[in-house]
């Protein structure tokens, strides 16, 4: 339950390398005793507190569509400081307890607003189509109520909800292949269609993200959901082609010095990338990557701001060594004066 996340002198040497790319750096899991992923940091109370998924061995073969990883609940994490001791809060949300989900609960996401958290979660309905799903709580730590229904309007996974300095918040959300998105392309769910990267339109704008702005209540969406265009230095958006740069899943918002920041994973190309604009819808135009390849097929990540340092929460497969048992880890995330964030190779 309880870890001390780095070896320090190593690590202080890598906070202290701004300007270098970090490399040399070991960091410990946050968790041992469950495997987790995703991990999706909030500071609430001035704690951190961490949700992630939950993964387990549950034997169902690996294939295309992520399978394999066949989640049925949820812990919340917390920290008081960076390095300290991380509590379990237990279970927080459970599959049997949602009425409307049919299997895999996938990576989360919270927020909080006029004295409720919210706790947002992709799961697939007993369609086997993903949707997402809200759950609330008086208690950052859960456990969470499931709303009865899915968020009407919502699709695909990976939701993360960020709030705006002015209190708006907006979901941001989606992922291609074992997330669906391809299969949206109309508007409207088409199992035909194949999930994979989109051979023969490699040529075509990428697949993009969705954000729609929450409601008044964060209990649905207040827009119809559109896309998060992420352009090239030329201001051209990028191509389904350019898999290093384009996006896959796991999207994460954060604001720096009145600018926004997207960032999220290229998927089989295994990158950490982000994007900044000067508006929450975007569009962003791509500036580079925030972390090399983790050990295990999937990069997912979290960025906050804690105690006026900059920290990215992600994970990897140190301990199973397996793709779909991973576990989270942290480390503070450097920038350079003009916010360009410095490249993290784990
Ligand atoms: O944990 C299941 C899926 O793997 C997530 O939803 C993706 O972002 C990837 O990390």
């Amino acid at each position: 339950m309880t870890r001390s996340f780095l070896s320090a002198g190593l690590m202080a040497l890598a906070i202290g390398g701004i300007g270098l790319e970090t490399g040399f750096c070991q960091v410990k899991p946050l968790i041992s005793d469950v495997f987790t992923a995703d991990p999706s940091a909030h500071v609430f109370n001035g704690k951190i507190y961490i949700y992630p998924s939950h993964d387990i061995e549950a034997n169902v073969p690996q294939d295309d569509e992520g399978g394999h990883f066949n989640m049925r609940d949820y812990h919340v994490y917390s920290m008081d400081a960076i390095g300290g001791k991380v509590t379990d809060h237990g279970v927080a949300l459970d599959l049997k307890d949602i009425p409307w989900a049919g299997r895999q609960l996938w990576a989360p996401d919270a927020a909080f607003k006029n004295g409720t958290y919210y706790l947002y979660f992709p799961v697939k309905d007993k369609e086997d189509v993903f949707r997402i799903g809200v759950a609330t709580s008086q208690s950052p730590a859960g456990p969470f109520k499931a709303e009865p229904k899915p968020i009407p309007g919502s699709y695909s996974i990976d939701p993360a909800v960020f709030t705006d300095t002015d209190g708006q918040g907006y979901m941001y959300f989606g992922g291609i292949w074992g997330g669906q998105l391809q299969r949206w392309h109309s508007g409207k769910y088409d199992k035909s269609l194949s999930t994979d990267l989109g051979k023969g339109h490699e040529r075509e704008p990428a697949l993009s993200a969705k954000v729609a702005k929450m409601s008044g209540d964060m209990l649905s969406f207040a827009e119809a959901p559109r896309d998060v265009q992420i352009l090239d230095e030329h201001g051209k958006p990028l191509l389904g082609g350019d898999h290093d740069r384009r996006f896959f899943e796991g999207a994460w918002l954060h604001k720096y010095n009145g600018k926004y920041y997207f960032s999220y994973s290229t998927g089989d190309t295994h990158l950490l990338c982000y994007a900044e604009s000067n508006s929450p819808y975007g569009p962003f135009t791509y500036k580079g990557v925030i972390m090399k390849p983790v050990e295990g097929w999937t990069t997912h990540h979290s960025i906050i701001e804690f105690k006026g340092k900059w920290y990215i929460f992600y994970h990897d497969t140190e301990i199973s060594g397996k793709t779909h048992l991973r576990n989270v880890k942290v480390r503070e995330l450097v920038r350079s004066a003009d916010g360009k964030i410095q490249t993290i190779t784990p």
